[in-house]
């Protein structure tokens, strides 16, 4: 009897856990309530057969419940009753299966006026392409990857050039229009997901996979990776900002096609040499930092990463923090190259200073920093040469005495915590792992060791493809 009892109040708390539990579907911010419909149709059926099977035994418990005087009878074939039984299961699991063979066929059979937009997913970000002005997507090859073409388009096709490519983790949509995503990945397998939107996707190397869903809510919406793809994939987030037509084109418009990305002048270095006078006062005359004005060393520095920090300084996303006070000394000097072809001039001057040899200023055990140095050295490269593919900065060549309070920066929010900050808040999830001031004493003293010549190693299929 007081199993009998248990049973059903295990069933009673699990059926109200179910109706009173806080972590309930996100608001639905697609077209596809049908999924949500499924779900539902899901838990009826399972919760109804939980409600019956559970019930049943209890009630067998009770009724066939020792009793000396009675004797068990072996009745090992009854026609009728498994034929009931297997009449009912199929129905069950059929209820259970069919709608989702309907809605999947509605979800990858995009309508005619669907537009178009390109995701891709990369260890451990994303991109986003839109068709541009013909409406229509250039055609890619992963052959084609490079630094200057991340997502490996085709510029022999002339549809490819007005192509608006998005690098940042950011995509918008408008809302109320039917969009088809085709999705792609770089590397490994990822999964497009967006909870709001219901639906969710694979992005398998070297195909394309496609989905189709309406918006219909405004607002921004995380967007994340839902396959485990390697050391960072819990980094690997982004957003989709469902906003009005009119603000949609706005954004697009700011956009760079793929036609100016490739257009682009070359850099001048003597013009970047001018413009760095502006910051020898700290950063020294070869980029060598000092110490005493708090500027670290930037020689060798890649470009791309020197444009961000530049652009984050400008837009408040680094040194806008209240206790950022060394950030802050920046701000004026990233402000007097806010045009873009200084920042290039300059960015690239910076580039090509060979990097210095800092003085090592912290003590630790480097053999133990090396094992902690593999987690960072997949985005930062073994050598700690920065990989472009990671969008993670070089490492080797860089004060100690400054990654130190960077680090700090990260795991206290100061750095990487603005909602502008599209690179940072990764590190700042990364910047947890160093425990305490031990592991963040030995990690840098292994980084001390770096030499940052070794290529990109650590994704061999992008080196391999740069040429
Ligand atoms: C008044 C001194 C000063 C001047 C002048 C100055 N900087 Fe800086 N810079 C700093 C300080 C201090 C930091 C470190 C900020 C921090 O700790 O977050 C820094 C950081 C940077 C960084 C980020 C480095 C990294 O590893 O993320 C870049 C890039 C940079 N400076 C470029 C420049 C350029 C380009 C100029 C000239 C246009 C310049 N700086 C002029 C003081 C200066
Ligand atoms: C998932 C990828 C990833 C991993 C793993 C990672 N980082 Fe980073 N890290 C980044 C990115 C991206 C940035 C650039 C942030 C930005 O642009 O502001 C960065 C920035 C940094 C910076 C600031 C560099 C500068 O010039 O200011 C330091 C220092 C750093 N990382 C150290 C580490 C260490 C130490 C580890 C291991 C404990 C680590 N990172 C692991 C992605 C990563
Ligand atoms: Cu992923």
């Amino acid at each position: 009897m007081a199993i009998a009892i248990a049973v059903v109040a295990l069933l009673v708390a699990t059926v109200l856990f179910h109706i009173l539990s806080p972590w309930q579907l996100t608001p639905l911010a697609s077209n596809w309530g049908a999924i949500d419909g499924i779900i539902n149709l899901t838990f009826w059926v399972t919760g109804l057969v939980l409600i019956a099977v559970n019930l049943f035994m209890a009630w067998c418990i009770v009724r066939y419940r020792y009793n000396k005087d009675r004797r068990a009878r072996y009745e090992p074939e009854d026609k009728k009753l498994e034929a009931w039984l297997i009449g009912l299961s199929t129905l069950g699991i059929a209820a259970l299966l069919a709608p989702g063979l309907v809605v999947w066929n509605n979800i990858v059979h995009a309508p005619e006026d669907a537009h178009e937009v390109e995701v891709v997913g990369s260890q451990w970000h994303w991109y986003f392409r839109y068709p541009g002005e013909d409406g229509v997507l250039g055609r890619s090859d992963p052959a084609l990857i490079s630094d200057a073409n991340p997502l490996g388009i085709d510029p022999d096709d002339p549809a490819a050039w007005d192509d608006i490519i998005v690098t940042t983790p950011r995509g918008y949509l408008p809302v109320d229009r039917p969009v088809k995503l085709n999705l792609r990945s770089r590397d490994v397998l990822h999964n497009f997901k967006i909870a709001n939107f219901r639906v969710k996707m694979d992005m398998v190397p070297g195909q394309v996979s496609h989905f189709w869903l309406t918006p219909t809510r405004m607002g921004e919406y995380d967007l994340i990776c839902a396959q485990l793809c390697g050391i960072g994939h819990f980094a690997m987030r982004g957003s989709v900002r469902v906003v009005e037509e009119g603000d949609y084109q706005a954004w697009l418009a700011q956009q760079p096609t793929f036609g100016e990305l490739q257009s682009r002048e070359a850099p001048d270095l003597a013009a970047g040499e001018r413009h760095y006078t502006n910051c020898i006062a700290c950063h020294g005359n070869e980029g060598q930092g000092n110490r005493m004005l708090n500027s670290p060393a930037i020689a060798g520095m890649e470009a791309w990463y020197t444009k961000r920090q530049l652009e984050y300084f400008r837009n408040g996303a680094r040194g806008a923090h209240e206790d950022d006070e060394y950030g802050r000394q920046m701000v004026p000097f990233a402000n007097l190259v806010s045009d873009p072809q200084t920042e290039r001039d300059l960015a690239a001057y910076i580039e090509q200073l060979a990097p210095v040899t800092v003085a090592s200023t912290v003590e630790g055990n480097p053999a133990r920093g090396e094992r902690l140095y593999r987690t960072c050295g997949a985005c930062h490269g073994r050598d700690g040469q920065g990989l472009h593919g990671t969008n993670a900065p070089r490492l080797a060549g860089l004060d100690d005495w400054y990654q130190k309070r960077q680090l700090e920066h990260f795991k206290s929010g100061v750095r990487g915590g603005h909602p502008d900050d599209l690179y940072g808040p990764q590190m700042r999830d990364m910047s947890k792992i160093i425990v305490n001031d031990d592991a963040m004493r030995n990690v840098l003293a292994y980084i001390n060791t770096l030499t940052g010549h070794e290529q990109d190693r650590a994704q061999p299929e992008l080196a391999g493809r740069n040429n």
